[in-house]
């Protein structure tokens, strides 16, 4: 079971930043796929439901030192 989400990402300056955070959700237990694009400032998730909840994530992206925002 996979789920899919578009965080937005605030405060990356440079494409290390965006290394960083798409680093950071990778590692999170049941994320299975993070990509984040520093021009576009989201990142997109695909994560378990039934390990990690979306606020969970994040909580991932503000604890790395970025400004998360939810999507729609
Ligand atoms: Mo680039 Mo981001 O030097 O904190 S890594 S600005």
């Amino acid at each position: 079971m996979s789920q899919t989400i578009e965080l937005g990402v605030g405060g990356m300056t440079c494409a290390n930043c965006s290394a960083r955070v798409e680093r950071s959700l990778k590692r999170v237990s049941g994320v299975q796929d993070a990509a984040v694009n520093l021009a576009t400032e989201r990142a997109t998730v695909t994560f378990d439901p039934a390990q990690v909840t979306p606020q969970a994530l994040v909580e991932t992206v503000r604890d790395a030192g970025y400004e998360p925002a939810t999507a729609e």
